[in-house]
């Protein structure tokens, strides 16, 4: 839907409004009465009332417990082969607090995010969440249909959201005061789309640990699976290897950062080689202390980056040191994403939405030709515009934050990114006072991680947004068995924060945020009995 198409649809509804009368979601007729909008290319399928209680949510195990909600299920189909499922869901008037939420989505994922729409609703916002137009998480939707791939790549956040904020004014009898965008992975992927393409869609938006950087980091996921795996398709890698060298590049690059505290503040400035930790030829084939020189240069490989053969030039950054296996689970490191699956992940990008080839063989994959093709096909992937000139100039703002050991989307390629628009908009001073980038040590994809990795970026953002205030710096907590055990402000790109030589490491109020020079020009600093 054109903007000028909704201008005149936002007029011609006027009277469908009026002919609604009560303007309360509280009134379960004002919420059926939404069955009858007429929008353009949107079918509402249901529109009702559902009490406070347990609510089942369709495919899921478990229900949540909400307070009352209008809820409406529509279908969106901006083209005759889109099929757009979303839900809007809005609070009764007196609980609503004025504002729209979009969620965003997880990896391929095509279902509607209702965890994420509850958080939202809890809180008072009136919210929507798109399947973004298929069912499931594989990627074969894609197999002769670009035009589901147009809906996955950014239009079905778009058309929900335009679509959502018609019906939440029309149970609510007004327009949402703001609208804000919260996702991450793909949800921040989502995010970076909106504020690039659609820069007049949210007053704010949230992107976390964002993969729209997809396509080149999709050859990114196809280096580190063939660097990661023998001829015979056998993973070289252990869970106890990976452990072992996150570990060592801890103990290796911990204090490079000025402060010993069981955190690398920035991978970048760490350049461990996994080489050192090889086997001397007298130890047995089996010692979990030590790595074979394969297992040693396949780790190599994975934090070096896809190149390309004939040019030498980087593809797309490697993964960080840190986040080869912090943790227990799979997603605590590379075993989800890299290691442990059978074949490169996404491989799918190139089998359904780009070759339309479901036996393409991935070994076939020429990074320099390849490359080039998809760039040139999918350009409806990627969010990586760097001028954002038509976001600012609305007056909108846009936080993204990552964690510095995300074992799914490396960060230094989100650093890249920020300081790619930085230049762009003119230097930090010109990006920060409506783009501000935060990065967590320790965090791994999302949340999670030995790091401070809990933090409301979103209240930051309506302070921001509503307020004024830019957002100086978000406080991250850390959680061991329930408890609150390490607090650490997260500085705005490109800022650190710093000890400020008194107190507690484990307390946000010793540090202070600094620019990264400032950080280290003091000798390594290790309090008495605090590690
Ligand atoms: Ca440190």
């Amino acid at each position: 839907m054109t903007r000028r198409v909704l201008s005149a649809l936002t007029v011609a509804m006027i009277p469908l409004f009026a002919a609604v009368g009560t303007p309360a979601a509280t009134n379960g007729t004002a919420c059926a009465n939404l069955a009858a909008l007429t929008i353009p290319n949107i079918t509402v399928r249901a529109a009702a009332l559902v009490p406070a209680g347990p609510f089942a949510p369709p495919g899921a195990q478990n229900s949540i417990t909400l307070p009352a909600f209008c809820r409406v299920e529509a279908t969106a189909r901006p083209t005759t082969d889109s099929d757009i499922k979303f839900e809007v869901w809005i609070p009764p008037v007196d609980a609503w607090n004025g504002k729209f939420q979009g969620v965003g989505n997880g990896g391929y994922q095509g279902s509607i995010s209702y965890t994420a729409m509850a958080t939202a609703m809890r809180k008072g916002y009136a919210t929507a969440s798109t399947d973004t137009g298929h069912t499931g998480d594989d990627m074969k939707f894609g197999q002769g249909h670009p035009e589901k791939v147009i809906d996955y790549g950014y239009r079905a956040i778009h058309v929900m959201t335009e679509t959502s904020k018609l019906i939440v004014r029309n149970a609510t009898g007004k327009f949402a005061d703001k609208s804000y965008f919260v996702g991450c992975s793909a949800g921040g992927h989502q995010a970076m789309s909106e504020a690039q393409r659609f820069p007049d869609d949210y007053d704010g938006i949230i992107a976390g640990d964002p993969a729209h950087n997809r396509i080149r980091q999709t050859f990114g996921f196809m280096w580190s699976w063939a660097a990661t795996h023998g001829a015979d398709g056998k993973p070289i890698l252990t869970q106890q290897n990976l452990s072992l060298v996150s570990k060592a590049v801890v103990d290796a690059c911990d204090a490079v950062d000025g402060l010993k505290d069981g955190l690398i503040d920035d991978p970048r400035k760490c350049h461990f080689d996994p080489a050192k930790l090889i086997c001397p030829s007298t130890s047995s084939a089996d010692d979990a202390t030590c790595l074979t020189r394969a297992q040693a240069d396949a780790i190599k490989r994975v934090y070096d980056g896809a190149r390309n053969p004939r040019t030498g030039e980087p593809i797309f950054t490697g993964w960080p040191r840190g986040s080869e296996g912090f943790g227990e689970t799979a997603g605590q490191g590379w075993r989800q994403y890299l290691t442990e699956p059978g074949e490169p992940s996404r491989v799918g990008l190139f089998r359904y939405f780009l070759f339309h080839d479901p036996n393409w063989d991935w070994r076939t994959l020429d990074y320099d030709r390849d490359l080039a093709y998809a760039e040139q096909r999918l350009a409806m992937l990627p969010a990586v515009e760097r001028d954002l000139t038509p976001f600012k100039k609305h007056g909108n703002k846009l936080i993204v934050y990552t964690g510095w050991a995300d074992p799914v989307v490396p960060p230094q390629d989100t650093a890249a990114y920020y300081e790619a628009v930085a230049k762009t908009m003119g230097g930090y001073d010109k990006t920060r006072d409506f783009f501000r980038f935060f990065a967590a040590p320790g965090m791994g994809h999302c949340a999670g991680g030995p790091g401070p990795n809990q933090f409301e970026a979103l209240a930051a953002l309506e302070q921001w947004v509503e307020k004024g205030i830019a957002p100086d710096k978000l406080i991250a907590s850390h959680t061991s068995n329930g408890k609150v055990d390490r607090t650490r402000p997260l500085c705005p790109y490109p800022q650190v924060a710093r000890w400020k030589g008194t107190g507690s490491i484990d307390e946000a109020g010793n540090f202070s945020c600094v620019a990264p020079e400032a950080a280290t020009k003091k000798t390594p600093t290790t309090p008495s009995g605090q590690q």
